[in-house]
């Protein structure tokens, strides 16, 4: 686990006693340097967007959080055991899930979580792209290391689904919808995507990065013209400024808790939920491969995330991947 900083210390001080000023004097005592360092990190916190008063003869006050993913503020109050416990955080990124992939090669800790204000290149599957304006969304990446077989690994797409859907409920109120394979949509709109890649031998994946894309605060000026009848965001369905970071901090402590009880229990449980909370099942679609195409009606997702149609000609045929319009 990260251990903060003096800069850290201060400011968690300042959060415990937002109602009063902090003297100066007290925090050189505490924390064993002079009253100018204190002031110098004090300016460090202001830099980086917290708004603290400070007042010649009472101290500091913390005013103001910037709405921002810094690691201080993603795990403060983050209620995981390891998931988001090592966090690299920027303000740009190309795409989480490459820096993600990246730190792979190493030795990195099951459940790190690389997030960035903004990516220039934030990518969906097959290569598209997705987009990632700043200072509005939560565009982050999660590492695991599920000793699953890597034919098992769209459980973890579903497991995530859930879980943002789960944390969507508890932060706004708002009812989302799971759409196979990969996308949480409101009201007929995708608010949320999320893209799976693997590290994996013959048998057993090493590696799964969960790259997870939420359109929070994002207006609908943000949001690329193509994909304006498409795409939502938070803010847009509820009207109001939705705290990203309570929202990550939901998320988190949701995947964990799927996939410890995915280890435990089994997919059983979640394909039940999944299925509970889809927008796909029972419907006319066309799901468009890469190579071929099929419409028929929706009937069933199984075991391993396949989707199930009834083709027009009555044969069943089973769809591993695609999109489904
Ligand atoms: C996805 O792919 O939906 C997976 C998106 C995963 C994004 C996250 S962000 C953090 C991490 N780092 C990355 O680089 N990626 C992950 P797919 O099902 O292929 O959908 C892609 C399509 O969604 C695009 O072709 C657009 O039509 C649409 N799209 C792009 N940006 C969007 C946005 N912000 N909101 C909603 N739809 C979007």
């Amino acid at each position: 686990m990260r251990k903060p900083d003096k800069e850290e210390q201060i400011l968690t001080l300042l959060k415990t006693s937002r109602e009063n000023y902090v003297s100066g004097e007290y925090l050189s005592r505490k924390f064993g340097i002079s009253r100018t360092a204190i002031w110098k990190h004090v300016h460090a916190l202001m830099d980086q967007g917290y708004k603290i008063d400070s007042q010649a003869n009472a101290g500091y006050k913390l005013l103001v959080l910037p709405d921002k993913v810094l690691a201080a503020e993603i795990q403060y109050g983050l209620e995981t055991v390891y998931i988001g416990q090592e966090l690299y955080c920027f303000n740009e990124a190309g795409s989480t899930n490459e820096l993600a992939m990246k730190l792979t090669e190493g030795a990195v800790s099951e459940g790190s979580v690389v997030i960035a204000e903004r990516q220039s290149a934030g990518k969906g599957r097959l290569g598209r792209k997705w987009s990632s304006p700043p200072g509005t969304g939560l565009w982050f990446s999660v590492i695991l290391k599920p000793k699953i077989h890597p034919q098992h690994s769209a459980k973890l797409t579903f497991i995530s689904g859930l879980a943002v859907l789960d944390a969507i409920k508890t932060v706004t109120g708002l009812k989302a919808g799971l759409k196979w394979p990969n996308d949480v949509l409101l009201n007929g709109k995708k608010v949320c995507g999320i893209l799976a890649e693997i590290k994996a031998g013959p048998d057993v994946i090493k590696y799964q990065v969960l790259g997870i894309g939420v359109n929070v605060n994002l207006n609908k000026s943000e949001l690329p013209e193509s994909l304006r009848g498409l795409a939502t965001s938070l803010s847009i369905e509820t009207k109001m400024e939705v705290p990203r970071i309570k929202l990550l901090q939901e998320i988190l402590k949701n995947i964990e808790a799927g996939y410890e009880l995915f280890k435990k229990e089994g997919f059983n449980p979640f394909l039940c939920r999944w299925k509970e909370n889809n927008v796909t099942l029972n419907k006319e679609v066309k799901v468009s491969g890469l190579l071929e195409s099929f419409e028929g009606l929706a009937l069933d997702i199984d075991e391993d995330c396949a989707l199930i149609l009834r083709l027009r000609s009555g044969e069943k045929k089973r769809v591993l991947s695609g999109d489904v319009s």
